[in-house]
């Protein structure tokens, strides 16, 4: 996939696109693209997915450090493009699905338009919500979206995903797998006749749907996508595919090849990180975490005498390094934002029972270490599932998803803090 020959493309549009680091491999080598990690939720459970581990050094889908709220997406977008002048594109990945958390992504694309209206939009989506949300993303002017359909066989896609959730009902089985394709086929012919660029991405799982990809390939070249982008399975640890073999460049390359006669391939793609910044394979995210960015006038200040209770997760109490449901402690530390003391820790029961049991919003004894939290303002810790979450929100405790030292972890965690309570009496 060289420069993008124009069709019936908009000049605007054949602009952008030879701008954009994965629709155009001519643009890869001199174009950097930046996810913005807002959207933490996903509606559906992957079998190959495993957001719950955080690692700086590593790489893949749905891995990122931290979570941003709008607002600080913003300024994380004007540091960055500060930075990297060739920065072209501005694309929201997760870490869960982009339309799952469909107000937060569309407030981050609203927020940036208003700081820098030409750069490019791109979205990441399994596909679930677009028949709802298409319109919008048509509205808001992006152009470039990316969907996964790893299968049109809801036999297959049985195997794909463990559950979908729609409308607020759990689905299994065939009829999750055939509710998500009824629902992204219907939102890609929506976005493909009002002028999107569909891009494809399908996950090569041997054994299961790698076959049937050409299948896939074949169907949407009819509903007009741009190009399909297979990508090897990567198997992640703790997730239900880990023992999966690992797909060999030699049967990928064979298989694009084999698909490369119906439609172009992307052959460059690099599994980005949910955080992930700069040209595709030299990720430069480390450098740009909003930890590192705290100025003087983001601290918060001393004259307002208040004083945060943070609780940590935190394996030996040196970095962020420990997802919640796991804790068997909470580190309590207090600080006026600056400087914090750890005053005491508290010993808990874990309760996350396995790595892809903990957003299942089952009760499964969390209510115990939310009561440790009483008197907390926040909870600083690796990562936490979604439904502590939302229980601890209601409880007035801010919850801060890190991954870095606890030092400054806990300076971080008082800078959003001081920063909602200030937009929140705006
Ligand atoms: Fe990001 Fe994806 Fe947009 Fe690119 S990544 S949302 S289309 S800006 Fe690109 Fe990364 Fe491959 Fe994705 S290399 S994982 S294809
Ligand atoms: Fe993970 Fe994405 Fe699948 Fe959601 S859609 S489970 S975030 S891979």
């Amino acid at each position: 996939m060289g420069c993008v020959c124009s069709g019936t493309m908009s000049a605007d549009v054949l602009e952008k696109t030879n701008q954009h680091p994965c629709y155009s491999a001519d643009a890869h080598h001199k174009y950097a693209r930046m996810h913005l990690p807002v959207a933490p939720r996903c509606n559906i459970q992957c079998n190959y997915c495993n957001r719950k581990f955080d690692c700086v050094n590593e790489s893949r889908p749905g891995v990122t450090s931290e979570v941003l709220t709008p607002d600080f997406a913003r300024d994380k977008f004007i540091w960055v493009k500060e930075e990297i002048e060739n920065l072209s594109v501005v694309g929201i990945a997760g870490p869960g699905d982009a339309l799952a958390d469909w107000p937060l992504t569309k407030k981050t694309i609203e927020n940036i338009k208003a700081v820098n209206p030409d750069i490019i939009f791109c979205l990441s989506t399994n596909g679930l919500l677009l028949p709802q949300y298409a319109h919008e993303i048509v509205a808001l002017g992006i152009k470039h979206v990316t969907v996964t359909v790893n299968t049109l066989d809801p036999v297959i896609g049985a195997k794909i995903y463990k559950f979908v959730t729609y409308q607020g009902k759990r689905y299994e089985g065939v009829q999750a797998a055939e509710l998500l394709l009824v629902n992204q086929l219907a939102g890609i012919e929506y976005l493909v006749k009002h002028g999107i660029l569909v891009k494809i991405n399908i996950v090569m799982i041997k054994g299961i749907n790698d076959s049937h990809i050409p299948a896939v390939v074949k169907k949407v070249k009819e509903l007009g996508v741009f190009v399909t982008n297979i990508m090897p399975l990567i198997p992640a640890s703790g997730s239900a595919f880990e023992h999966l073999p690992q797909t060999s460049m030699k049967e990928l390359n064979a298989l694009r090849d084999v698909c490369q006669l119906d439609i172009q391939q992307m052959r460059h793609c690099q599994q980005c990180r949910a955080d992930a910044i700069g040209l595709l394979g030299q990720d430069r995210s480390q450098e740009f975490r909003m930890c590192n960015r705290i100025t003087e006038s983001m601290v918060p200040k001393t004259e307002t005498s208040k004083v945060y209770q943070i609780a940590v997760t935190s394996k030996h109490g040196k970095l962020v390094d420990q997802h919640f449901g796991h804790a068997t402690q909470l580190l309590i530390y207090q600080g006026d934002g600056k400087e914090f003391e750890l005053r005491e820790t508290r010993t808990v029961n874990q309760y996350c029972a396995g790595m892809t049991e903990c957003d299942t919003g089952e009760d499964c004894g969390r209510d115990k270490i939310l009561e440790a939290l009483q008197d907390c303002n926040a909870v600083l810790t690796m990562r936490i599932g979604y439904h502590a979450k939302e229980q601890l929100g209601k409880k007035g405790i801010y919850i801060s998803e890190y991954c870095d030292t606890v030092e400054t972890g806990l300076r971080y965690t008082a800078t959003q803090i001081e920063e909602l309570s200030r937009r929140q009496a705006l």
